[in-house]
């Protein structure tokens, strides 16, 4: 290790120390990685083992819950008059700080029942849980060492109790895992507006995390709050997201990261986060999650009456799960800490449905269905071999549901799941008409299993990655400084990585050259996320081409091939200041998205 991230680590721990009165306890933080030769990509989210658990389980429950919540969106002023809000009421009500705190001093969540949420959790098919640790307005809802402004010093609230632990527990025994919402964005601390006492604020930030993580274990870390803004003005800037997020995976290297811990884009954490919408295809270049209330606030607010409806808030998960992302629901409990009864009713009847004649086996583990386009009466994901049709407009008697086919496959068998009823199917040319002959199931969405049979896999691949040569300068000029095999294209190295310590972090550029040899036939989506510059040629054809100066970009082009034959791949990347990265990933109607993998690479003879 060289000696500057030694360094660092060691003044981590003298910054937690003294912030928190003493040394805490022996930093299980590796040092933290920088300089030449890092990479921040410290696997493929897309298949790593690490992510496993949060690409299978699909459905979690967000819970925003804070000192704002003792309001429950309403504040009324001196003058009489109110102002309504829920999670920003301080801010957007201009709360005067005195005020807020006097506030914040009289909240008792005394209702909290943790046994009571992770039960709802349970009960609604929700896998996991983020709730909101500390939100803009800075109150920490665990007893922190690192300052006054949180539930076990500044409330009414029982000294003894801790929420955290409390759900930590409660989750735990109902095999829902847990994690935490974490507000970059502070308007309490002091030194957090200001550029030059922003580093202090920024070890606080560091002592509290390290907390969570020690304390607690969280299985994700839910950033937010990394937007520029004012009132408080943000400081946050991208180079403050790479040290975060490599702080963090110093802390737990398997926490699952929300891109926020940067700036929201591609190359930041693990997980987009689209919000209140759902992407219409699926996502390219990275893992995402839309979060979504069940009425239209965060955090409780008494008069938001606006509630979804079980059969849109379950078409929402299906549909999700269907383009491979997963749902995030929220939950605003209300002052004494109570989840409202109609959140707890929706939530139960996603449940209901999911668990009724096995529909969960639509999202639960299920993705993108790769063989069939998305069509307008439903959606449709697929789990291994099966095809599960979620029909949300059921055909009129005799009527039948086309699908566009994408690539060759047979249907060995349909049924619909909670019915005996016959199904019909016939395949055409480029398509699917699949006739069922009773009525739906359910309103919400019957489901209808298809066991698909696809050409066998005819070249596993014993590959070993392709030819990578670097160049410590932005245009290949010279001879290359380094030339290796890379088992794949999985680079991200931010501001201060390169490709080897033996190319300076700015100005270089990067070739990868070989065969690619696919598992099976069809056409391909080749993938690339760059920054500077990127072209990418798959058999001789310019796939990818663009040679502008960017920031991180996702670039895609297709390409039509024969399972186990070789097509000449070649990859160029050039860093001209700034951050770097470059990943090639692929995709095929049999292949979900991914970083290809060494099996499928040659180096270039
Ligand atoms: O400002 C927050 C908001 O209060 C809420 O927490 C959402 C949930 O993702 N995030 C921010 C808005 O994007």
């Amino acid at each position: 290790m060289t000696r500057r991230p030694f360094i660092r680590a060691v003044l981590s721990l003298a910054a937690a120390a003294i912030l928190t009165g003493g040394l805490p306890a022996v930093a299980r933080a590796a040092p933290l990685p920088s300089g030449p030769g890092t990479n921040y990509a410290t696997d493929d989210p897309f298949t790593a083992a690490r992510t496993r658990w949060w690409r299978d389980d699909r459905f979690g429950m967000f819970i925003h819950f804070g000192a704002y919540s003792q309001l429950q969106g309403e504040y009324r002023r001196a003058d009489g008059t109110t102002c309504r809000n829920a999670e920003w009421i301080q801010r957007q009500c201009q709360i005067p700080r005195e005020e807020y705190e006097k506030l914040a001093a009289g909240f008792n969540p005394s209702g909290f029942d943790a046994n009571a949420i992770a039960r709802t959790a349970k009960a609604a098919g929700q896998k996991y849980v983020v709730i909101t640790s500390k939100h803009h307005e800075g109150y920490a809802m665990w007893p922190t060492k690192v300052n006054q402004w949180n539930l076990r010093d500044h409330s009414s609230f029982d000294k003894n109790r801790d929420i955290l632990a409390e759900l930590k527990k409660a989750t735990a025994e109902q095999g829902v895992r847990l994690g935490f919402y974490y507000s970059i964005w502070d308007w309490h601390d002091p030194d957090f507006p200001d550029p030059a006492t922003f580093p202090r604020y920024k070890k606080r930030m560091y002592a509290q995390l390290k907390e969570l993580v020690d304390n607690y274990h969280p299985a994700v870390l839910w950033f937010d709050g990394e937007w520029s803004t004012d009132r408080p003005n943000n400081p946050w800037t991208e180079r403050d997201g790479e040290e975060l997020e490599a702080y963090v995976r110093s802390l737990d290297p398997n926490i699952v990261l929300n891109n926020r811990v940067g700036k929201r884009r591609v190359v930041d954490g693990d997980t987009g986060t689209p919000e209140q919408e759902i992407p219409d295809q699926p996502v390219a270049g990275q893992l995402w999650e839309s979060c979504m209330t069940l009425n239209g606030s965060w955090g409780y607010a008494a008069w938001d009456h606006d509630w979804k409806s079980s059969t849109e808030l379950t078409r929402n998960l299906v549909s999700i799960a269907s383009r491979s992302g997963n749902y995030l629901l929220n939950v605003g409990p209300d002052k004494l800490g109570r989840v409202p009864r109609e959140s707890v009713d929706r939530l139960r009847q996603m449940g209901d449905w999911l668990r009724a004649h096995g529909q969960g086996n639509a999202v639960y583990g299920a993705g993108t269905p790769g063989v069939v386009a998305e069509p307008g009466w439903g959606v449709v994901s697929r789990k291994g071999d099966r095809l599960y049709a979620s029909v949300y407009q059921w055909p009129t008697a005799g009527g039948s549901l086309e699908l566009k086919t994408l690539a060759p496959f047979s249907v060995q068998s349909a049924r619909v799941l909670g019915s005996g009823q016959r199904v019909r199917v016939e395949q055409g040319a480029g398509t699917l008409r699949v006739t069922p002959t009773g009525k739906p199931v359910n309103p919400i969405a019957t489901v209808i299993e298809l066991k698909i049979k696809t050409p066998p896999v005819t070249a596993p691949g014993n590959g070993t990655g392709l030819t990578a040569q670097f160049w410590p300068n932005a245009d290949f000029s010279g001879e290359p400084t380094v030339t290796r095999t890379d088992p794949g294209v999985n680079y991200n190295w931010k501001f201060t990585g390169s490709p080897d310590p033996a190319i300076p972090a700015e100005a270089f550029s990067s070739r990868w050259t070989g065969n690619v040899v696919p598992r099976d036939s069809g056409e391909y989506t080749f993938t690339t996320v760059s920054d500077d510059t990127v072209r990418l040629w798959v058999n001789g054809k310019l796939v990818v081409d663009n040679t502008v100066p960017h920031g991180p970009a996702v670039h895609q082009g297709k390409v039509s091939l024969t399972a186990g034959q070789r097509y000449a791949i070649k990859l160029e990347q050039t860093e001209r200041g700034g951050e770097a990265s470059m990943k090639l990933l692929w995709s095929s109607p049999n292949t979900p998205q991914q970083i290809i993998p060494a099996a499928q690479l040659h180096p270039a003879s």
